[in-house]
């Protein structure tokens, strides 16, 4: 995009931009508001103060820090120099001391129905066991520890526990194979192995162990235990003298365990992201600021009222989100939150909602692609439940369309909970723009407004900010308290990717537009706007306009090599369940929907019909392998699929 044509982007995402429905806070809502109108101004006036502020409220310190932001080295920030902090005393001791040990921590629901619940008391008695037993097979300070277990509590002890001795955890997620798992815990040179026999998905017992086993069946490794949780009971190879159950170590492990303090800028976890090509990316992440970032936006996006709510974030700790928003603000918050282990279709489809009910769920914090699942599924599954306890909710992940949004807040929300669409990534560790939600009015699909503190903007080509009504690149110009320190390993990568493209500014990789207010809409990644015709399109608008179609359950579109065109929009959908396909006819419907959505031409050259889309673990769309597919070549690596058989399915179906 040149700065000429940058604002001919703009025409073709009309559509997106013509949103004009509003939703204010209900008076009764912004009475109760946890965050006040003030934030912005203060934040504005001297942002490292107002980060000061927070980190001094929502923490408790060791030792106070001495310089709130010290930039001198960028792109490497360090905040709160000087002071130290415990992340497990923060989480957990600190609210037993204050007299909050009886709250409950977690509400463990675990997929073939059992369930437990932590008190705050009983989560810290099992961190300080879990320290003292990682500290009996030699976990030191600053040693790194994989953790490869499924969605139960022992994930969140686990991590606190490493947090508590200064032990650096990097979680790979339990979906991932053995060779991704090997090269992580080779990447990081991990001690210790934290694992599970195995978990439960949908209704039968799924194994982890024997990854791990394969992980270190080639020599060369720097592990020395594998300690493991007995969770489905199946049987496991066991290697003598490296292999440890939980119930033995921790199970035997003394229940006192004194924190130590860690410098804030002491690394806090390594998470390796998927990467769009090669060698995944090990994300450093250091203590004070960002267990600041993330309480902030926990407390004030989420309007979290830790007496009276009852919170939940769907999300896997083998994620971003499972790191900030389950285990460590929510904690640190003192909020009681319900943590489930499987699918959200067993042993029905009505699970999550039978949840809700059971623990009267509050604050839900989920992913597009799930809603747009449960809109597939159809209303009358959460209409059987009583969701009335709702009152937020939360979006993370993708860019949300419209009709997503709509049906969220009528189907799940009552037509009351403010939806917070809430942008962020595993690099910036915490949110970084969304409504707070008793003070913004929020619009169906848009993130909306930076955080307080944070400086996002939306440039052109040459760095220059754009007007509003207008699109680009989306930057962030300013260090922020729970940025990523580096690329562990690989300090000239860090450089490379983040802050070669606009020298002083971090580009975040998405494509963004601001609206004539001035908001902030995410318009996917920039690898997935397609150029067609010297047209801009964006990859979200399309599907967007096709999921608004009735027949629609769920669309990805990818701009394929165009001879002509230079590329041209390829559409795969899902038809609604009961929708017949027919054929050529449906086809021409939804190019002519398209067409009358946004303008000819954005109308898809092609529309395939499919029965599944290929999506990351973490539910993200994999548009590089439909491109192949659109483009004729034989889908590579397939391998970081959900369901790797999906391509198959989608292949298969267009020989038909
Ligand atoms: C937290 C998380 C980061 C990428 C990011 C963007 C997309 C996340 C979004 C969103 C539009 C939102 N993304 N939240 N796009 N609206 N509310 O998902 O981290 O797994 O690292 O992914 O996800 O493209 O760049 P991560």
């Amino acid at each position: 995009m040149s700065e000429e044509t940058a604002p001919a982007a703009g025409d073709a995402l009309e559509n997106l931009l013509q949103e004009n429905r509003r939703f204010a806070p209900s008076p009764e809502f912004a009475a109760q508001s946890v965050a006040q109108a003030g934030l912005y101004a203060e934040a504005a006036q001297d942002r490292p103060a107002f980060w000061a502020r927070q980190a001094r409220e929502l923490l408790s310190w060791d030792k106070d820090f001495e310089t709130a932001l010290d930039w001198s080295e960028a792109p490497v920030a360090k905040w709160f120099v000087g002071g130290q902090v415990n992340a497990a005393y923060n989480a957990l001791d600190r609210h037993v001391e204050n007299g909050l040990g009886d709250r409950v921590a977690i509400h463990f629901e675990g997929e073939p129905g059992d369930s437990r619940s932590y008190t705050y008391a009983q989560l810290t008695q099992e961190v300080k066991k879990a320290a003292n037993a990682f500290e009996s097979l030699g976990v030191r300070k600053g040693d790194r520890v994989a953790v490869y277990l499924p969605m139960i509590p022992e994930a969140v002890i686990t991590l606190l526990a490493c947090a508590r001795i200064g032990a650096i955890h990097s979680v790979v997620f339990g979906g991932f194979s053995a060779d991704a798992l090997r090269s992580r815990i080779d990447d990081a040179e991990a001690k210790l192995v934290v694992t599970a026999d195995g978990t439960y998905r949908r209704g039968k017992p799924s194994p982890l162990k024997p990854a791990v086993d394969e992980a270190l069946s080639a020599e060369g490794h720097t592990v020395q235990n594998v300690v493991v949780v007995k969770r489905n009971g199946e049987a496991v190879s066991w290697t003598e003298g490296r292999d440890q159950w939980w119930d033995d170590t921790v199970g035997a492990a003394s229940a006192e365990h004194t924190p130590v303090p860690h410098d804030s800028e002491h690394p806090l976890f390594i998470l390796y992201t998927s990467g769009t090509t090669g060698k995944p990316k090990g994300i450093l992440h250091t203590t004070g600021g960002y267990l600041t970032q993330a309480a902030f936006t926990h407390r004030n996006i989420f309007d979290l009222h830790p007496e009276t709510d009852v919170y939940w974030c769907t999300a896997d700790v083998g994620w971003v989100t499972g790191h900030s928003y389950v285990t460590y603000a929510p904690l640190i918050n003192g909020a009681t939150q319900v943590m489930y282990e499987g699918t959200p279709d067993s042993p029905h489809q009505g699970r999550w909602w039978e949840i809700v009910q059971k623990y009267k769920v509050s604050i839900l914090y989920t992913a597009p692609t799930a809603i747009r699942t449960f809109m597939k599924w159809g209303r009358e599954i959460p209409e059987k439940y009583d969701l009335s306890s709702i009152r937020l909710l939360g979006s993370v992940g993708e860019p949300i369309n419209p009709e997503a949004w709509m049906w969220y807040r009528e189907v799940i929300g009552g037509n009351k909970a403010p939806i917070v669409d809430t942008w962020w990534q595993t690099e910036t560790g915490a949110i970084m723009i969304s409504p707070l939600p008793g003070l913004t009015a929020t619009k169906p699909g848009s993130a909306q407004v930076p955080v307080p503190g944070i400086a996002v903007d939306v440039v052109d080509e040459m760095g220059e900010s754009v007007p509003d009504g207008h699109g680009g690149f989306l930057v962030i110009r300013e260090p922020w308290p729970a940025m990523l320190r580096g690329i562990w390993g690989d300090p000239e990568r860090y450089k490379d990717t983040y802050w070669s493209r606009f020298d002083t500014m971090y580009f975040a990789g998405d494509g963004a537009k601001k609206d004539d207010d001035g908001d902030v809409w995410l318009l996917g990644r920039v690898d997935d706007v397609m150029n067609v015709s010297g047209h801009r399109l964006s990859t979200t608008e399309i599907e967007s306009a096709l999921v608004s179609h009735p027949s629609v359950a769920e669309a990805a579109v990818v701009g394929a090599n165009d001879e002509t065109t230079g590329q041209a929009v390829v559409a795969f959908v899902i038809l609604r369940e009961g929708v017949e396909n027919n054929g050529d006819a449906t086809v021409q419907e939804l190019r002519n929907h398209v067409g009358k959505e946004i303008g000819p031409i954005a109308k898809p050259k092609n529309v395939l019909v499919v029965p599944e889309l290929p999506k990351t673990r973490s539910g993200k769309i994999m548009r590089r392998l439909l491109k192949d597919v659109a483009e004729g070549r034989d889908p590579g690596d397939a391998t970081t699929l959900a369901d790797p058989t999906v391509m198959q399915q989608i292949a298969a179906d267009l020989r038909k």
